[in-house]
């Protein structure tokens, strides 16, 4: 997976996805990143400046859409071949594993960061492909998304998460919020660890886990139980809890 990221902070693509997990699978070369700074193809006349006053009038400023385009068709011969791009908007398409699992299968991605308010709407339409959100709320920027989206996307490629984090990663796609953990010490402040955890019988574990995510989702995200995978077992389970809801 290799990304590129147009952006006009490209210091803070590089320090968030340096780090961590993220950061690791870039230096072992399992993914790759480079943040290209859009100031840079601001046209000569110009001297750097990327944003102007919107036709129309209004509040703030509007970047242009040659430096946009200059960047892009930078990446573009890098790359060598047509790749998505893109828009990170409040716009777009609300972000979801779904579609993080979607983008995972692409080789190459471009991610085009807007500021201010907004980016010529010409460019866009030359050349965006997918214009994505990650939630109902406004940010300053598009470069928190665009790392969002490249977490997200980063731990479904294969070689990034060691075996036992992949573990883990089964649980949200299985649709449910996740069981409680605990380490030691076995008493922490008067508090114990449920019994069934030290109890060393893997069934009884498995079984108390999976009852924990079924009501951890209901009490706390029950629409997700309308599309989440659940077994006969499950079922009767979340029966139990809704019978014991209406009781109260
Ligand atoms: Cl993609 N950009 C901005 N500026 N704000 C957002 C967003 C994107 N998604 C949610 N809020």
């Amino acid at each position: 997976m290799n990304y590129y990221v147009l952006t006009l902070f490209p210091e803070m693509i590089d320090a968030g996805m340096n780090t961590s997990i993220t950061g690791r699978a870039i230096a072992s070369g399992t993914i790759s990143l480079e943040s290209v700074n859009i100031r840079d193809f601001a046209e000569e006349k110009r001297k750097g400046r990327v944003d102007d006053y919107p036709y129309g009038g209004g509040a703030g400023m509007v970047m242009q859409a040659e430096p946009v385009m200059r960047s892009y068709e930078y990446v573009c011969g890098r790359i060598g071949k047509p790749a998505r791009t893109v828009y990170l908007t409040p716009q777009g398409s609300v972000f979801d594993q779904k579609m993080a699992e979607e983008f995972a299968q692409e080789e190459n991605l471009i991610f085009l960061c807007g500021h201010y308010e907004g980016i010529d709407e010409r460019v866009i339409e030359e050349i965006v492909t997918d214009q994505v959100s990650i939630g109902d709320y406004v940010l300053t920027g598009g470069e928190l998304p665009a790392m969002v989206m490249m977490d997200t996307i980063s731990r479904l490629v294969p070689g990034v998460l060691s075996n036992s984090d992949s573990a883990v990663s089964e649980s949200f796609s299985d649709g449910l919020l996740e069981y409680p953990q605990y380490t030691r010490p076995e008493v922490w402040r008067g508090k114990s660890v449920p019994d069934i955890l030290l109890s060393g019988h893997h069934g009884n574990v498995d079984r108390w886990r999976r009852e924990q995510s079924i009501s951890r989702t209901l009490e706390k995200r029950p629409d997700l139980l309308d599309s989440a995978p659940l077994d006969k077992n499950d079922r009767k389970f979340l029966r139990k809890l809704l019978e014991m809801q209406e009781q109260t």
